[in-house]
């Protein structure tokens, strides 16, 4: 039995976990989680899995759960995430919140020798080089949960680093695909969540559909797998079939396939090096689905895919930039204040007014998150 602790339980990723979980229960078992608001759905959550820790975000909502539910431990804030993340129950943390948030409860339970199964973005990308560090001296493995590295994890089974000639990552192109930039001048926030093959949830869509998600991705396959930048390739497939891949030396590519489906690369995380049946999970039927498409990324055309490899290439506190301003940015257009373009000229202007700090310490990658949020704040107003 592994006991896994959750991180952002009631989110897209965290409630696919408690499929996994639900589907496995002789083989997993929540320990410990967090939500954020959605104390409803918390509820449920906590009646039908019993942790034995539960993390919200507001004392308040602590408070009542703890009268609900007299035999759990309730905590909360950014505290709690970290108690919740490290609570001795668990041997496995899967990081599933959105946000710089992450990256504290990431490293408290990398220090405390738990196994990372991350779905976290920020973690990586904010303070790879601190994380990948961290983890190899405490000995704890990083699995990825994400679709695209979880592809390239799976490809290299068997394989050696040394080999890799390049990691093809594979981008479905989000909900404006098939627009340019001129049209992409008044499209709604309706719009952009509509996205064509993953349900997801709000700041990820927004993020596809400027391809920003698949900037982030890259930071991450830079530092998950520690391949140079100029060996990461971006590919648009709009069938999101083939979920990436690897190019060796030999010229062989490796690649993994699938019908979209988050649940396969969670359930790989829990289960490696095993895999266990999932049921549920739709199969992939090539002759059905005919043929597939690809096409090459265009960095003028999507400016914040642009931009991560920029940022990923300068390192130092650039990504913490990249992903702080993108945030603000997301924020704001899902609250109808500023448009889709103007997402990229926030990032746009934030990466070139900031002085880059090299090897930043987390204290320094927490200051720059909150100067730039202040600094794109100061550009709404
Ligand atoms: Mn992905």
């Amino acid at each position: 039995m592994k006991y896994i602790n959750l991180l952002g339980a009631t989110g897209s990723i965290g409630t696919q976990t408690l499929d996994v979980i639900r589907e496995h229960s002789t083989h997993f078992k929540l320990s410990a989680m967090s939500v954020g608001r959605n104390i409803h759905l918390a509820r449920k959550i906590i009646s039908e899995f019993r942790p034995e820790l539960v993390s919200v975000m507001k004392k308040e909502d602590a408070d009542t759960l703890k009268l609900e539910f007299p035999e759990i431990k309730f905590t909360y804030g950014s505290e709690g995430l970290t108690e919740a993340a490290v609570y001795h129950k668990g041997s496995v943390l899967v990081n599933s919140v959105i946000g710089s948030v992450g990256l504290a409860p990431t490293m408290a339970a990398i220090a405390d020798g738990k196994t990372i199964c991350l779905a976290n973005k920020e973690t990586l990308v904010t303070a790879g080089h601190l994380v990948m560090e961290a983890a190899q001296k405490h000995g704890v493995e990083l699995l990825p949960i994400d679709s695209e590295h979880s592809a390239i994890f799976q490809a290299l089974q068997g394989e050696k680093k040394d080999n890799i000639e390049r990691l093809i990552l594979t981008a479905s192109g989000g909900s404006f695909r098939d627009r340019s930039r001129e049209e992409l001048k008044n499209v709604t926030v309706e719009e952009a969540l509509n996205h064509p093959n993953w349900s997801m949830g709000a700041k990820i869509t927004i993020d596809s559909a400027t391809m920003m998600n698949k900037g982030l991705e890259v930071i991450e396959a830079h530092w998950l797998f520690s391949i140079p930048y100029d060996q990461i390739d971006v590919l648009l497939h709009r069938e999101s079939i083939i979920h990436s891949m690897i190019e060796f030396h030999d010229s062989s590519v490796i690649a993994q396939l699938g019908t979209p489906d988050m649940r396969v690369p969670i359930q790989y995380a829990l289960s490696y090096p095993d895999r266990l049946p999932l049921k549920s999970a739709k199969r992939l039927n090539l002759a059905e689905i005919g043929r597939l498409h690809f096409e090459k990324a265009d960095l003028e055309r999507f400016r914040c895919l642009h931009f991560a490899y920029e940022a990923g290439k300068a390192g130092g506190t650039m990504p913490t930039v990249l992903n702080a301003a993108n945030e603000v940015a997301v924020a704001a257009f899902l609250e109808g204040r500023i448009t889709f373009l103007e997402i990229e000229d926030l990032v746009e202007k934030s990466l070139a007014s900031h002085n880059n700090m090299s090897n930043p310490d987390l204290f320094t990658i927490e200051e720059v998150d909150r100067k730039t949020r202040e600094f794109v704040n100061s550009l709404l107003t």
